[in-house]
């Protein structure tokens, strides 16, 4: 049908032709603007026209990445960048159910939990979780330290071995976390401290009740500290994996464990790391790697 039959069947006689508003332009990749907001509708009343009139949005659309779940046993590489490879192993179910129980109520009973205070902007506040360190020399984070302690649970011996052997390295040190409930957590960090030496490889361990570990890629400088479109992973921990973070992860990645608003039972994560001694020149106090 001819448009003007067209128009004349809609309308019930012939109508004028609409006038033709200029069409809006579709924005460029560069007019993209970093940390925009999704643009809101663009409809509105011009000031001098009584009719709407459509707004070309000021900034453009950008796509939140959707969080992955990583959760089959394997090795990941989740990014690549400048500062090279960062790579996951994840073995759910790497200690068998039994030991795995028999390991979480010793060691839920047996090591020296504390809660531990951090300062923030000179501001004390407690963590909101209990731990423990073993090591040969003391562990600073967030403005406060955690002695050296040399008294390694017999338990934590025979799994540092374990871990060692499946990972192909040698710790000297751990951070033991006990999450008591669901309101326990650990905020966004990386295993960065200097004391960690580069691209440290950081052993996790988790026995109880599962929690969600979460990654975030650390945004480039021009994003300016926003993390919203940024890639993001969550990994669950279930009683008794194994987690390896390896090569760039602690460089180009954040983690943590959030608040859960569902019930939780305690979870215990062990943590084994490799400690270099600022004393000793930056050399590893390690013993030699585990025999395969
Ligand atoms: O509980 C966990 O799985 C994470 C612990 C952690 O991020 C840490 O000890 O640095």
């Amino acid at each position: 049908m001819s448009d003007k039959r067209q128009r004349a069947r809609v309308q019930g006689s012939w109508a004028k032709p609409l006038p033709r508003q200029p069409r809006p332009t579709v924005p460029t990749s560069s007019s993209v603007t970093p940390g925009a907001n999704p643009p809101s509708a663009a409809w509105g009343v011009g000031q001098s026209q009584s009719m709407f009139e459509y707004q070309q949005p000021a900034k453009a659309f950008r796509d939140v990445p959707t969080e992955k779940v990583i959760e089959k046993q394997g090795g990941y590489e989740i990014s690549h960048g400048s500062s090279g490879v960062s790579r996951l192993r994840l073995i759910p179910g790497f200690l068998p159910p039994e030991e795995a129980d028999w390991a979480f109520s010793k060691l839920l009973a047996e090591l020296p939990w504390s809660q531990k205070t951090n300062y923030r902007e000179g501001e004390a506040y407690e963590e909101p979780r209990l731990t423990c360190w073993f090591g040969e020399v003391p562990y600073t984070y967030a403005h406060s330290t955690m002695e050296a302690n040399t008294q390694w649970h017999p338990l934590l011996v025979t799994l540092r071995d374990v871990v060692e052997k499946e990972s192909g390295c040698s710790f000297n040190s751990l951070l033991c976390n006990l999450y008591r409930n669901c309101k326990d957590s650990i905020g966004w960090h990386s295993d960065d401290e200097a004391a960690l030496g580069p691209q440290p490889t950081i052993a996790s361990l988790s026995l109880g009740d599962m929690r969600v570990f979460s990654l975030r890629k650390k945004p480039p400088p021009e994003e300016n500290g926003d993390y919203t479109y940024m890639e993001k992973l969550r990994v669950p921990l279930t009683h008794g994996t194994l987690l390896i973070m390896e090569g760039a992860t602690q460089e180009d990645w954040q983690h943590s464990v959030a608040k859960e608003y569902h019930d939780r039972g305690p979870r215990v994560n062990l943590t084994f790391r490799t400690m270099y001694s600022e004393l000793e020149g930056q050399r590893p106090r390690v013993r030699p790697p585990p025999q395969h």
